[in-house]
């Protein structure tokens, strides 16, 4: 087992990974940037290392000074939370080259699930549905119109490089496929550095399901379970629920069926997630996998009985798996939703400054994963997650009016955040009858933002 593990993170996550080490009895080392001089991470580690300038790319993204800090604090695992160097199989590769295991999977599953083209062809080999459309990146415009005549519109572009929605454009004709194939590739070279772009049909109103997946060096690979993630904001995820509200016990074993093997395909290790879209006649199709833990784990968790970040620990040091696909049971319902140091009133402009009082809400049935203290100064270089408030019960109902009054308890003076949003969705009869379509925030919250 590791003796000392460096969070290459900040914020919620490195809090959350230092808090699991702490109960297995690991040391922890922090790493923070100027402006994270007094965060609560730094604070909880056993050591902290300033890492760098408050730019990310000065700190949490400078792969020398991390690794330097790993180094010089002589520890033997780094944990990369999510975002961040998280999926960067280079990052990966140069801590195995050092002796210190990234807790995550191999470089190599990362670069493959990385590549969404890669992904899907692999996927399609082995007998996962994938969403029909073009089988390598599109070469030039005709290569292009003759995918979406195949298909038909309306159609969708996406980065082969991209993921999370971003990079993604609807298209409803031949002219707007063709500017839209400029855009995307431009986009894609800017943000990722490669502007390989695909064509696949555009699913009408589709939830996002994914399955949590959790396999240990020996090749045992089991699911934990669905969570449902289809209430977003430009690709941004504002509230995820387990189980879904759609996914029956039928659905879920062939789903989870699938995300095993897509894993297997992956040859895949530790804590991941497989995505689908769910159609509304029921079919389902793979989008994606992430190769790294997720900021909604919290909700898998709850309702399995399951630490995920002890698990990731554990599978990082070699143990097997100890717990087999027929022992895992879902019990209960978890809501979790973001909040966000936002503005849903102004276009949820990003809204930093002094914590000047906070005050956390408590009691049966309410988990709060936060960095944020009385006197936080919420930075503006990184996003805006203050804190994920995961409410249970032994219904979807009860954790509804679970989350409906710890919203209420929760104070967070005087900066904007999305608790006032959340106020909303939860008290929606569509949110509660559990029938919520993709673009829920701005159609039924009438905040006017279009894509
Ligand atoms: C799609 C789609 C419709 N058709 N792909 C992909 C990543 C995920 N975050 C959003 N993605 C989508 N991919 C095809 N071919 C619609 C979305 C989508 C979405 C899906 C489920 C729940 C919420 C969503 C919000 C925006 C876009």
């Amino acid at each position: 087992m590791f003796s000392k593990i460096l969070i290459a993170n900040r914020g919620e996550i490195a809090v959350r990974v230092i808090r699991a080490c702490k109960e297995m009895g690991i040391r922890t080392v922090a790493i923070y940037s100027e402006a994270d001089r007094n965060s609560l991470h730094v604070r909880l580690a056993d050591e902290a290392i300033c890492v760098g300038g408050p730019k990310a790319e000065q700190s949490y993204l400078h792969i020398p000074a991390i690794v330097s800090a790993a180094e010089i604090t002589d520890v033997d695992g780094i944990h990369p939370g999510y975002g961040f160097l998280s999926q960067n199989a280079h990052f990966a590769e140069i801590c195995e080259s050092c002796n210190i295991t990234f807790l995550g999977p191999s470089a190599q599953s990362i670069r493959l699930m990385g590549d969404k083209i890669a992904a899907k062809d692999l996927m399609r080999k082995t007998g996962i549905p994938i969403i029909p459309g073009s089988m390598a990146a599109v070469r030039n415009k005709e290569d292009a119109l003759n995918t979406a005549r195949r298909i038909g519109y309306p159609v969708m572009v996406k980065a082969a490089a991209g993921g999370g929605g971003r990079g993604m454009r609807v298209c409803h004709n031949d002219v707007r496929l063709i500017s839209a194939l400029m855009t995307c590739q431009a986009e894609a070279e800017a943000s990722f550095g490669n502007s390989e772009v695909f064509v696949e049909k555009y699913l009408q109103e589709p939830r996002h399901i994914e399955f949590q997946i959790l396999a240990d060096k020996q090749g045992h690979i089991i699911h934990l379970g669905e969570r449902d993630c289809t209430i977003q904001r430009r690709h941004q995820k504002l509230v995820e629920e387990a189980p879904s509200p759609v996914v029956d016990a039928k659905l879920r074993r062939k789903m989870g069926e699938l995300a095993v093997r897509a894993a297997k395909a992956a040859g895949y290790t530790s804590t991941g997630t497989v995505e689908f879209l769910l159609d509304k006649d029921g079919g389902f199709y793979f989008i994606e996998m992430n190769t790294r833990i997720q900021v909604e784990h919290p909700v898998t968790e709850m309702v399995t009985g399951i630490d995920l970040i002890k698990e990731q620990i554990r599978v990082a040091a070699g143990e097997s798996l100890g717990i087999k696909q027929d022992e895992v049971t879902m019990e209960g319902w978890a809501i979790e939703c973001r909040i966000n140091a936002e503005d849903p009133a102004n276009r949820f402009a990003p809204s930093p400054g002094k914590i000047t009082f906070y005050h956390e809400p408590g009691g049966r049935g309410v988990r709060v994963d936060s960095h944020v203290f009385t006197g936080y100064d919420v930075p503006p270089y990184y996003d805006s997650l203050l804190a994920k408030l995961i409410t249970t019960g032994s219904t979807r109902q009860e954790a509804i009016r679970t989350m409906q009054r710890a919203l209420e308890e929760y104070f967070i003076e005087p900066i904007k955040t999305t608790i006032p949003l959340h106020k909303q969705i939860f008290s929606d009869p569509t949110f509660w009858r559990g029938h919520i379509a993709t673009d829920y925030i701005d159609r039924q919250l009438q905040l006017g933002e279009s894509e």
